[in-house]
Parts: structure tokens; C-alpha cells; sequence
């Protein structure tokens, strides 16, 4: 969209334009959103006096726009001309003209419509990573985004062929395991002496066994440069030092990726989650604790199998070390978060190791503290939890794993003082969550301390030297949806900063690697010779017993299916609006019974004010609608062995599980049910949407339009009533899915992949982003540290 287009346009048709300018101003708003102005927009075009706008450049511009602030006779707009693409208009009502304007006028405008006018002026600090960005490789097609190893590894291979062979003739030498030097030793002193050492070793090789291992072949090798990591057998030895003479030769991006990919760098592996209760049993539902434990528990046991086999085929006799840290919690309630180091389960060697909270004065936090209220303590658990991570490990790890906005500050403050690689994964950024969190931040900060949450965020994702997503959409959005990363990129924080470009989603650090169900938890319900039938009157009583203090509502109808939701009882997953558009629907309760496990049933037994509102809205929906003979609501359930059980239980009956979460930054109860076969309705706010084809894995509803939720269930049932396969067809559809695009061996390869790529890339670029760093530096000093004491501890 050209502004000489749009320019002409407005010309053009200025007198239908005119009354539709005046429209918008006259919509009582100071802003209007993307819908709003949608509505507005649509309303007109309908009028005879609106239809020549219809096609017009005029009309496509509005229907892009993200957010108009009406102010003093002119409309400043952000438009989103595609995915991850904005720019900035100001149009003149009055004189019906439209220019372009920066980014930084548009939120100086912003700021004016929420602080009002500024006698001081509009000057504010303005926070500015672009520049940052010179020399560096960004990419340019949306569909590039979030596969960023892959043009990676082209810039990469132009590099080495250009003029960093060196710098892997260094990285080459820099790989240790404790004092045991690995790959190569200082013996090469140029690429040249390398090159023919590498090919009379493979003379060598190619007369002996494939399956001579290294131990029996180092005596007889014709040179000594070479130490242990290349491969155990004969056959991957010539393979691997093959690989590196293609790319010493002339590199191209499936070679080098190859050879990365087989250098032995990962065998230690920190990764930090230390909000809400980290353990592995008692503790899902629980708040602030949920996807994140389950994700990373899971993660851990693939990652340490991976790197196993991994260190195996290296040659090398290493047993992998994997330390999840986390913060110690004194009061800990039936909960293992107060002890300090916990096995894994599942694997050989990993942990969880438990760091307290400690105020100022040194003393520890003996209580759960909530995620949002986290912040003051985090710099000084990131240093205690460093020097824990060191001694337990035995030395540097090799990578740290952030994990959500506190994990991914804590992993930066450790990793810029290692000198080690940082991978970030969010999980769930807040920013999008909440509407106007950034803009009326103030309003917000006493509950959300917003002011620091997003600044960590901004830091922890610059740092970052690959980010890992579960989706698309949780960097870039959708055409009409702007993404979670998206919306760091431009915005303002009045009266405390602004963001002109705060983070660029074309930059190749991000990468889309989706998390998985475990599969032997997870398994189709059809598979009966593995099913938990001793479970099953535990179950049926769950569902159907009598109601107790923990349990309210006892169903009447045991031949209806269940139409099943399970989560933490947070205004976001909005578990009361579902039962609301229940309550709301007869036809729906004549078909289905709903049966919902969520949080607390008796509010005295939250410690969490939301959860608490939550659970009385709950029990005020019970009463008004007197639904206690057709919905079951029970207390959060932990166990996820029980867990998978009763998502099967659910399918053996034909029911279906139900996601109606105003925003789901990914959902991992979805690809859980589909693992099982239940067919799923999922909220089309966020990752749901990319998990499930509507319709054929699943189906999409709208939680703003509960009505017309309800009303794709009752169909449902209804065809599936009518027709035998058609409960079967969605259920296989959801295996078929999550087969095809999430499992957790997928997910290790790709993650052991990335971080040996992206490690030598941190070496190869490192000197270059000191500037960067340095930067960041003192956002976190001058306005991280400050808000953070603000937080009473
Ligand atoms: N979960 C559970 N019991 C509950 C609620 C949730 O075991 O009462 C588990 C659920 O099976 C899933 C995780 O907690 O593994 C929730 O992850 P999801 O990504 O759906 O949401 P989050 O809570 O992370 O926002
Ligand atoms: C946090 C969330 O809110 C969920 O949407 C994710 O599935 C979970 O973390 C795991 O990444």
C-alpha cells in the first residue's frame, strides 16, 4: 500500500470519504480497535452514501488498521499491512488528507490520549534495537518466520566461504569435556594443515572395519591432531571428517548444518523455571502452575535421550546431565517444592534443584509468591542459583533454557556472565493477554507490576540467542491476529518508555519447535491391552459420585456423553464462561453432561485472589441456573496417569473435550485429548488454532460467541448421533495431527540441532553484539532494577 496510492485515493474520493472520517470521530472512542473500526466501517459502506468506497485502496487501508486514536481533527492510525508489516498514518479529517507518520508520533499520540496533554512536551525515552541490527542477518518473507536455522545456515555457509574459516578452525578447538580436550587439539595451526590431516586420516579409515571404534583406531592413525568426538565407529568418523572437508571446500548450508549438527558441545543443560510450583506430582492446577512443569518434565526426559544417543554416536562416554532450577518453596503445602534437589523420573541423571527466594536482608521467602509479583528477588536467585548449577554440574553448562518472562531474565543475567548460550522459550508472554496492558500499564501495575514484566521481556528476548515457539502464531500472529512476539515490536508504556522496535520477528534467533504428549501417558483409548482399567472406578466416581466439599454437582443422566474442560481456574481459561454458554444452551444440555475439573471447588482452599473470584463465580453460575443435575465440577486433578485415563474414559462414551480459553498461548491439554483420541473444541485464540485443521482434527470456536460455540456442539452430537463414523473420523483426524506434527522426539532433535547451530554462530558473531549487550545493560540497571524495588518483598 503506497502512500501516493492512498493519496490519489483520498482525492479521489473524498466527498463518500469525508462522512466516514467524521464517523470515526464521531464513534465516542478516543481509540478504536481493529473490530471497532471494522464495525464502523462496515456500517457505512452499507449506507448508499458508502458504496464507492467499497474496493477502494481507502477501504483495504481500514480494514488493516489495528488502532485509530481520534485527537484533535485528525485520526493517527497503526496499520498492519500484513503479518508482522506496520506502518503509521495521520489523516486530516477536516481537510480529508492522509500522510505517513513515524512510529514514534503515532505513540507520542497515544500517550496523549491516555496521560492527556504533557506541558513538559512528548519527549520520553525511547527504546530503539534497529540500529543494532546493521551487519546482522534479518530475514524478509513472512514465511520465513520462525524457521530462521534455515536461513541461518545459508548466511552461515556464505560466512565460512568468505572469510570466517578461521573462526571454525578456532571453534573447532574449543570443545572440552572437563579437561579432556575433544575434535582437535592446538597441534592445526591454519585451514590448510587441517585439510590434509583430514584427508589422511580418511585414507586411513577407509581400509579398516565400518565398526572399528575410535579407542581401537586413535593408535593408528597418521596423525595426532585429532581427539575423541568425531564419531565411535570407522563409517561416521569418515563421514563426519568427510562433511567438514565438503565444507572446508566449499560450503553449502545441508553441509554445515550436517556437520554442526554431529559436534559434540551438548552434554550439560540448564534450564530455569523458577515461578509457581515446579514438581512432579501434587502439583498441576495448582496457580501458576501448569503447561510449563508439564512441558519442561517432558522436555527433559526427551532431551536426556537424545543427547545419549547423541554422545554415543560421538564416540564419546559421557552421561548427559540435565538440572532444571527452580525456587525452593519453605511452606510448600502437600507439595515436594521444599526440598532441594529432586530426581527426574524418567531419566538417569536429571534434577530438580530448588533455590530459595531471599529478601534483601537475606532472609528466605518461606511462601508461594505469585508471577507477578516475582521480580525483586530474581537477580539475586539467578546469581545463588548460578553458583548451585556450577557445583552441581561440575562446570558451565553448555546452554541455559529460559523458561517464561522470570526464567528467560534469570537465564540472561547468567548466561551474559558465563558466556554461554541462551535459548528462551516464553510459554506465554503476558503482553498480549491482557487488553492495553502496555497502555494503561499504571492502572495495572499495583496487581501486575506490568512496568517490569515487560521490560524483562524485552531484554530476555535481545539476548537470547534462539528462541524456541510452539507455533506461528506466537510470533507473528495470523493475517488478522497480531502475534505474542508481534506486539513487543512497537508500543508505548506511558510515562515510563517507548518502544519503537523492541524486537523484530524477522530476526532468524526465532524457530518453531512444537511440544509433544507424552506418549505413554497420552495413548488412544482404542488401545485396550494398555489402558488403566484398575483406574476406572476411581474415575466413574469422580464423575458420577455423590458431591462433597471438593466436588459439586451430581449428574442425572449417566447415558449422556461428557463434554469435558480441565484447567487452571484463571480468568483467562475461562472455564465459568463455558459453563455459562452451557447454562445458556437447552439443547446443549439435553445432549451432553458437562463435566469440568478446575482449581479449587471451595474458595477458603485458594491462596490466589483470582482463582478465589473465579471459583465463586462458579458456584454463582450453579445457582442461577440451577445446574447442579447436569454439570459435575471438581477440584484440579494432578495425576496425570489418572489424567490420561479419564481423557479416554471420556472418549469410550463419545464425548468431546472442550478448550474455551479467552487466549491459549498454546494448550497442551488440546494435543493431549487429541493423543487420545477425544475429539477437541478449541478456542481459535492462539495456538489452538494451528494445532487443529477445524473440522478435521477438531473443530475452532469463537469464546466471544459462546452461543455459537454451544450451538457447533450440539451439532456435533447431532451428526454424530446420526452417523457412526463421524465421532471416529474427528477422533482419528486428532491422532493422525498430533502424530504428524507433535511428539517430543521430534522436538529433542530439533532443539540439540539448533543449539549446536546456533552455538557456533554466538562464536562466530559474539564481539559484534557487545554493543547490544551493553545496551540492554543499562535498560536493566536504570529501569529494571528501579521498578523491581518497588515491589514490596
Ligand atoms: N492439568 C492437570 N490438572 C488440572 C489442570 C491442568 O493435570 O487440574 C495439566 C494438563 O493436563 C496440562 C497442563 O496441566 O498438562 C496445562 O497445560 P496447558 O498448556 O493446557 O495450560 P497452562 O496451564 O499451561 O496455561
Ligand atoms: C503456558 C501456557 O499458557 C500454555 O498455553 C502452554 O501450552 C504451556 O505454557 C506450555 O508451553
Amino acid at each position: 500500500m503506497k502512500i501516493f496510492d492512498l493519496q490519489s485515493d483520498f482525492e479521489t474520493n473524498r466527498p463518500s470519504l469525508f462522512p466516514l472520517l467524521r464517523r470515526f470521530r464521531g464513534a465516542d472512542r478516543p481509540l478504536l480497535l481493529r473490530t471497532d473500526v471494522a464495525d464502523e466501517l462496515d456500517a457505512f459502506l452499507a449506507l448508499p452514501e458508502g458504496l464507492p468506497l467499497n474496493g477502494t485502496v481507502a477501504e483495504k487501508l481500514f480494514r488493516r488498521t489495528e488502532e485509530m486514536i481520534v485527537q484533535e481533527g485528525c485520526l493517527h492510525m497503526a496499520v498492519r499491512l500484513k503479518v508482522a508489516e506496520w506502518c503509521y498514518f495521520c489523516i486530516d479529517i477536516q481537510n480529508v488528507c492522509i500522510g505517513e507518520q513515524s512510529a514514534s508520533r503515532f505513540l507520542q499520540a497515544k500517550e496523549r490520549m491516555a496521560n492527556g496533554f504533557n506541558p513538559e512536551g512528548d519527549w520520553a525515552l525511547e527504546i530503539d534495537l534497529k540500529p543494532f541490527e546493521r551487519g546482522f542477518p534479518v530475514m524478509k518473507e513472512t514465511g520465513s518466520i520462525g524457521k530462521g536455522v534455515a536461513f541461518l545456515n545459508r548466511h552461515l555457509a556464505h560466512s565460512v566461504s568468505n572469510r570466517q574459516g578461521n573462526r571454525l578452525l578456532d571453534f573447532l578447538k574449543l570443545h572440552k569435556y572437563g579437561d579432556v580436550q575433544l575434535l582437535l587439539n592446538q597441534q592445526v595451526k591454519s585451514i590448510g594443515e587441517l585439510q590434509q590431516a583430514l584427508r589422511n586420516v580418511r585414507r586411513v579409515l577407509e581400509t579398516v572395519e565400518p565398526d572399528a571404534e575410535w579407542v581401537d583406531l586413535v593408535e593408528q592413525l597418521p596423525e595426532t591432531c585429532f581427539e575423541p568426538g568425531w564419531g565411535r565407529r570407522a563409517d561416521t568418523i569418515r563421514d563426519t571428517m568427510g562433511l567438514l572437508l565438503d565444507v572446508l571446500e566449499s560450503p553449502d548450508a545441508s553441509s554445515l548444518a550436517e556437520f554442526l549438527g554431529r559436534i559434540p558441545m551438548v552434554s550439560r543443560l540448564a534450564v530455569l523455571s523458577p515461578h509457581g510450583y515446579f514438581g512432579q506430582s501434587g502439583v498441576l492446577g495448582l496457580p501458576d502452575t501448569g503447561g510449563q512443569v508439564v512441558y519442561i518434565l517432558d522436555q527433559v526426559r526427551a532431551l536426556e535421550k537424545q543427547m545419549r544417543h547423541d554422545l554415543h554416536d560421538q564416540g564419546l562416554d559421557i552421561e548427559p546431565r540435565i538440572v532444571v532450577v527452580t525456587r525452593l518453596i519453605p511452606e510448600a503445602g502437600q507439595t515436594t517444592c521444599n526440598q532441594h534437589l529432586e530426581p527426574i523420573v524418567g531419566t538417569e541423571n536429571a534434577v530438580i534443584l530448588r533455590v530459595p527466594f531471599r529478601t534483601e536482608n537475606g532472609e528466605v521467602v518461606p511462601h508461594w509468591i505469585s508471577r507477578f509479583e516475582i521480580w525483586p528477588y530474581l537477580e539475586r536467585f539467578s546469581r545463588e542459583a548460578e553458583h548451585e548449577l556450577i557445583t552441581h554440574l561440575e562446570g558451565r553448562p553448555d546452554l541455559v533454557i529460559g523458561n517464561y518472562s522470570d526464567g528467560n531474565l534469570v537465564a540472561s543475567l547468567m548466561t551474559q556472565r558465563l558466556g554461554v548460550a541462551q535459548c528462551n522459550i516464553a510459554h506465554a508472554l503476558e503482553k498480549t493477554k491482557y487488553l492495553f496492558s502496555a497502555l494503561h500499564w499504571q492502572q495495572h501495575e499495583e496487581e501486575y507490576h506490568f512496568s517490569c514484566q515487560f521490560t524483562a521481556d524485552l531484554i530476555a528476548m535481545n539476548t537470547a540467542d534462539f528462541i524456541i515457539t510452539s507455533t506461528y502464531q506466537e510470533i507473528a500472529g495470523t493475517d488478522d491476529g497480531v502475534g505474542q512476539y508481534e506486539s513487543y515490536q512497537t508500543f508505548t508504556m506511558p510515562g515510563l518508555y517507548r518502544v519503537l522496535q523492541g524486537i523484530n520477528v524477522f530476526d532468524p534467533k526465532f524457530n518453531i519447535i512444537s511440544p509433544g504428549a507424552d506418549a505413554e501417558v497420552y495413548f488412544p483409548h482404542t488401545e485396550a491391552e494398555r489402558r488403566l482399567d484398575s483406574l476406572h472406578d476411581d474415575i466413574d466416581d469422580l464423575i458420577y459420585g455423590k458431591a462433597h466439599p471438593e466436588a459439586r454437582g451430581e449428574l442425572a443422566d449417566r447415558d449422556k456423553p461428557l463434554l469435558f474442560a480441565m484447567s487452571r481456574l484463571d480468568h483467562i481459561k475461562n472455564v465459568t464462561g463455558l459453563l455459562r454458554w452451557y447454562a445458556e444452551c437447552p439443547a446443549l444440555q439435553d445432549k451432553a453432561n458437562l463435566f469440568l475439573v478446575a482449581g479449587v471447588v471451595d474458595p477458603q482452599r485458594s491462596n490466589d485472589s483470582e482463582e478465589r473470584q473465579q471459583c465463586e463465580l462458579m458456584h454463582q453460575l450453579m445457582d442461577e441456573y440451577k445446574l447442579d443435575s447436569r454439570v459435575r465440577w471438581v477440584k484440579a486433578s494432578s495425576d496425570r496417569n489418572f489424567n490420561g485415563e479419564l481423557y479416554r474414559r471420556i472418549a469410550d462414551q463419545r464425548g468431546a473435550f472442550v478448550q474455551p480459553a479467552l487466549f491459549e498461548a498454546f494448550g497442551l491439554t488440546v494435543i493431549e485429548a487429541m493423543s487420545t483420541g477425544l475429539p477437541v473444541f478449541a478456542t481459535r485464540f492462539g495456538g489452538p488454532m494451528e494445532i487443529i485443521e477445524n473440522g478435521i482434527s477438531g473443530f475452532h470456536i469463537d469464546p466471544n460467541h459462546g452461543a455459537e460455540a454451544a450451538r457447533k456442539m450440539c451439532e456435533f452430537f447431532d451428526r454424530a448421533a446420526a452417523d457412526e463414523n463421524h465421532w471416529t473420523r474427528i477422533a482419528q483426524g486428532a491422532l493422525d495431527r498430533v502424530e504428524a506434527a507433535y511428539t517430543w522426539e521430534r522436538y529433542a532433535a530439533n532443539l540439540l540441532r539448533l543449539t549446536r547451530i546456533y552455538g557456533f554462530w554466538k562464536h562466530i558473531s559474539n564481539i559484534d553484539r557487545e554493543e547490544t549487550r551493553r545496551y540492554l545493560e543499562m535498560f536493566y540497571g536504570l529501569l529494571y532494577r528501579p521498578r523491581a524495588a518497588t515491589i514490596k518483598q
